[in-house]
């Protein structure tokens, strides 16, 4: 028990969060915003190059400076960094970095007394790397999905369709654009591994939660995939060190750091993971059935599976849970705060109106349905904005006040049965979260409690939470429930619990939504 570094290497920011395991506080917290820092000594824009024709790339040489002045400012704000037992963290999902040949024996041998960006900043053999912003590798996503047997070949191999943001396309369209520059790599990291890397001055491998982002990794073995090794790229395997256990402990932190930054000499460094994983530790999911939604300008569901599940109608993401044991689930409804909001303005109401227009209204809105369509939406796929009205006039307050939330409520149970699990508790985040209307419409509808939950950087939470259990486990064992509960608790007296009542009505609701939804699909 002690002080652990959670580090979340983020698109527009580096972020890290100390955490202290006795008094079970967060202690300390800072993030190097990139364009605020070197936006003008890499041209980066919201911490991205945007480089033309869907290419969105950004600079490892810049997280390696990041990483530098994230310590100092930690270590400069008064933080005894000595006392830090383990550190780990997370990475933007499916960014790729590419090093030569001389990257292990830098690494190997940084200089305490000269900056790390002057030390690494010959080890890339491509300068930039692309992130999950690109979009311009469609071709090689079909290249991939037609080698692999087609597209549910894919998808049950890996979990996961191909996406153009996922690494395999990615590296794919390195070895066909820049053949000679991809001969010239030695290994390829993700953003994850690449900063953990810098961490121990040796190279890390990815952890089974980011390679799963890649379209490479059999997702029942959690282990690279030969034949997807083999339709990516030739002689990719080489260039990719084994996936190993995301909580066993790499080794200790390179002395570098030790010397610069005053970290412990025993400190030791575990694998970093994406930052969706990360967050599903953050957010205190670690029993299959556990969901957090965080009610944003879109509305995000993050799941705990038993089982790496799919769903053929591609309504989410699955990766490996960090845990080492569960798989996680990830959908993305676009109309969230967005629909909400909609609806509150075409009324002229303002929070408070809106809630009190739930209760004003019964569990069922007698009947009535919406289909929240007020942009294109994504789950379900639907390509044209439009909302859609059942039982429900237009001018009705009220009544599409209700209309709005229950279809996301029942939206968000629908498009959470493919995971195959039944929900038994949703962590509520986001600014929604707080209006207790909203979370009794969704403990009603999913017949499970739901409370309000809190968070700032669950990401870089959850890598500090991953970095105190595998600490643990290699002193002896370790209890993912009594790692994560200290700092998971929900708001306090904000839970709401189902009313029993309503389980039958919301089941008929649901079937007459699903169909109103497939009906919609077809027209
Ligand atoms: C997930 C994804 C993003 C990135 C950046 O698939 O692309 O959430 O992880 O945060």
């Amino acid at each position: 028990m002690g002080k652990y570094l959670g580090i979340d290497a983020s698109t527009q920011s580096m972020t890290g969060v100390l955490i202290d395991t006795v008094t079970g506080q967060l202690e300390g917290e800072y993030s190097v915003n990139f364009d605020a820092c070197f936006g003008s000594t890499y041209g980066v824009t919201n911490g991205v190059l945007h480089l033309g024709e869907g290419v969105v790339h950004s600079s490892p040489l810049m997280w390696a400076e990041a990483l530098d002045l994230l310590l100092a400012a930690l270590r400069d704000r008064g933080h005894d960094l000595g006392q830090v037992v383990a550190v780990a963290g997370a990475g933007q999902q499916h960014g790729t970095v590419y090093l030569n040949r001389t990257a292990a024996d830098v690494l190997g041998a940084l200089d305490p007394a000269r900056p790390l960006r002057d030390q690494v900043a010959g080890i890339f053999s491509r300068p930039t790397a692309p992130v999950w912003m690109d979009t311009s590798t469609r071709s090689q996503c079909d290249e991939l999905e037609a080698a692999l047997g087609g597209r549910e070949a894919l998808l049950e191999l890996t979990g996961n369709t191909a996406f153009e943001r996922f690494s395999g396309p990615q590296i794919r369209k390195f070895w066909q654009t820049e053949p000679e520059a991809y001969g010239q790599t030695a290994c390829i990291c993700l953003v994850s591994s690449f900063i953990a890397s810098l961490l121990a001055g040796r190279l890390v491998p990815v952890d089974p939660g980011d390679g799963s982002g890649t379209n490479l990794m059999d997702i029942r073995h959690r282990q690279w995939s030969p034949q997807a090794l083999a339709a990516a790229a030739p002689d990719l395997e080489r260039r990719l060190l084994p996936i190993g256990l995301a909580s066993r402990v790499v080794g200790r932190i390179s002395p570098y750091w030790a010397a610069r930054h005053g970290l412990g000499a025993d400190c030791v460094v575990v694998p970093f993971t994406g930052d969706n994983p990360s967050s599903l530790i953050g957010l205190g999911l670690v029993t299959p059935g556990q969901v957090a939604l965080s009610l944003g300008t879109s509305d995000t569901l993050f799941a705990c599976m038993d089982a790496p599940r799919v769903s053929r109608q591609g309504e989410g993401a699955v990766f490996a849970s960090p845990d080492d044991r569960h798989y996680m689930a990830l959908v993305c409804f676009l109309n969230g705060s967005l629909a909400r909001e909609a609806v509150r303005q075409q009324f002229g109401l303002d929070w408070d109106g809106f809630a009190a227009a739930l209760r004003a209204t019964p569990p069922g809105n007698h009947g009535a349905l919406m289909l929240p369509y007020f942009a294109p939406e994504i789950v379900p796929r639907v390509g044209r904005a439009g909302v859609a009205r059942r039982g429900l006039e237009a001018t009705d307050t009220a009544a599409n006040v209700r209309a709005v939330v229950e279809a996301q409520a029942l939206s968000s149970r629908l498009h959470a049965r493919w995971m195959g699990v039944s929900v038994r508790s949703l962590n509520v985040t986001g600014g929604a979260s707080a209006n207790a209307e909203i979370l009794q419409v969704y403990a009603n509808v999913h017949g499970c409690p739901a409370q309000c939950f809190e968070t700032t950087n669950a990401a870089a939470l959850g890598a500090a939470l991953r970095a105190c259990q595998a600490q643990q486990q290699a002193a002896g064992g370790a209890d993912w429930h009594q790692v994560v509960a200290p700092f998971t608790r929900p708001v306090a007296g904000s839970t709401i619990q189902p009313d029993p009542a309503c389980r039958g009505l919301y089941d008929e609701a649901l079937a007459r939504y699903e169909a109103m939804e497939n009906e919609h699909a077809k027209a």
